[in-house]
């Protein structure tokens, strides 16, 4: 990316919504890197140190006005002068970072006008170009990283290296490394765009109790009040020191006997069934002094709640796997919850250097691979945006 004015150092916010989870601040111009050195640390580093990062790199750490740390940050450098702060979205936070920098002299413009200057230089292949764009909207500072990536190594350096040495390759391995990688894209994806976890249960099972313990135990982003647009309640917050965002969704009604249900309500239950489809997690709410059927839903982990009224049961992760017994009414067992949540999405410890398909373009190439006899060489070019016919 080339900075848009080679004189003045400008900062401007490349993505102003409302309450996105991750904000982008670009730092471009002369001066651009002093001016960070002033107010980037890396790392635990406390101490002020110069900006050592050279294009296409990353560093991890914080953005400090003096001792006070005003964010954990991911900052990309975009080009010799050029640089991207990705901090967390709440817009006070990135009010400051942008105030800070301009009273080391940066000045503020719109991003417009910057995007207009940036984008005169290409990107280097299709992957880049999706990956700068995936980090506008990335639910975590983890997804920024693994995004930043595959721009240099991860799925770019995979697919250029298959194609150089496509005469020697062995399509069988070759299949099924497109099938790990794949996978391995399910946790990125996870970790880049957000979960959902639906509350489902039994009606009284204590639901909306989990949903109103959870709202207040965690980082809470967005919190939607009941009754607004739409048929469930949902909250969005951070989840294991904002390993993944999470939106955590009270589906009220799933389980009522709906027989005479009206269009309303038939209508309700299918948004919640095709819910239950898509999410990622089903947190399957029961209560311990009610004789409880399982529910089917895949991936399930089963909440045995109300352990207050039953003394065994008390603040203990049973015996039996992906269940665990809480207490919504007096806040109990619910980080032993969380953590077990966070486990089994998979999210904790991720590699984001291994190659990871983080748009639905590229999961149909790898998919295409996998299950079509197309020419793999053909794909590959098209993965990397190398064909400029290309129907993808
Ligand atoms: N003793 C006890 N009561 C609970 C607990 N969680 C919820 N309840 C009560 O169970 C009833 C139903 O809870 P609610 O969250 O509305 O259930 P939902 O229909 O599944 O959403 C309410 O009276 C709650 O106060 C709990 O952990 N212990
Ligand atoms: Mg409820």
């Amino acid at each position: 990316m080339k900075a848009p004015f080679s004189q003045k150092t400008t900062v401007c916010v490349l993505t102003a919504r409302g309450m996105a989870a991750i904000s982008s601040v670009a730092v471009a111009g002369a001066d651009a890197r002093a001016i960070l050195g002033n107010v980037f640390h890396s790392g635990t580093n406390t101490a002020k140190q110069s900006l050592t990062v050279a294009p296409g790199e990353i560093l991890h750490g914080s953005i400090v006005d003096g001792q006070r740390v005003i964010d954990e940050v991911v900052v990309g450098c975009e080009g010799e002068n050029t640089f991207v702060i990705h901090c967390h979205g709440n817009p006070l936070l990135v009010e400051q970072i942008v105030t800070l920098l301009q009273s080391h002299g940066a000045e503020l413009i719109d991003a417009d006008r910057f995007a207009r200057a940036s984008y005169q230089k290409s990107t280097s292949n299709t992957i880049e170009a999706e990956a700068r764009l995936a980090m506008q909207k990335s639910a975590t500072v983890a997804g920024v990283k693994i995004l930043q990536a595959q721009i240099s190594g991860g799925l770019s350096q995979w697919a250029q290296d298959t194609l150089t040495a496509i005469d020697t390759l062995n399509i069988d391995h070759f299949k099924q490394r497109c099938g790990e990688i794949l996978q391995q894209s399910k946790i990125a994806q996870r970790i880049i765009e957000g979960v959902r976890i639906v509350i489902a249960g039994p009606p009284n099972s204590g639901k909306s109790t989990l949903l109103n313990c959870l709202a207040g135990q965690e980082q809470v982003i967005v919190s939607d009040a009941a009754g607004t647009t739409r048929d469930w309640v949902s909250i969005i917050c951070y989840l294991g020191d904002r390993a993944v965002c999470a939106e955590f969704i009270d589906t009220a009604g799933l389980d009522d006997a709906l027989a005479d249900a009206d269009d309303i309500e038939r209508t309700a239950q299918k948004m919640t069934r095709d819910l239950l489809k898509s999410c990622d997690l089903v947190l399957f709410v029961q209560d311990v002094t009610q004789q409880a059927e399982g529910a089917a839903h895949v991936p399930v982990i089963y909440v045995n709640n109300k352990c207050d009224l039953i003394q065994e049961h008390k603040n203990t992760r049973t015996r039996e796997p992906k269940s665990f017994s809480i207490s919504a009414k007096d806040n109990n067992g619910i980080d032993l919850l969380v953590q077990g949540i966070i486990e089994q999405l998979g999210v904790v410890d991720f590699d984001a250097a291994e190659p990871a398909a983080f748009t639905q373009r590229q999961r149909n190439l790898l998919s295409a691979i996998i299950n079509t006899n197309q020419s793999p060489e053909e794909i590959l070019s098209d993965l990397l945006g190398l064909r400029p016919t290309s129907r993808y």
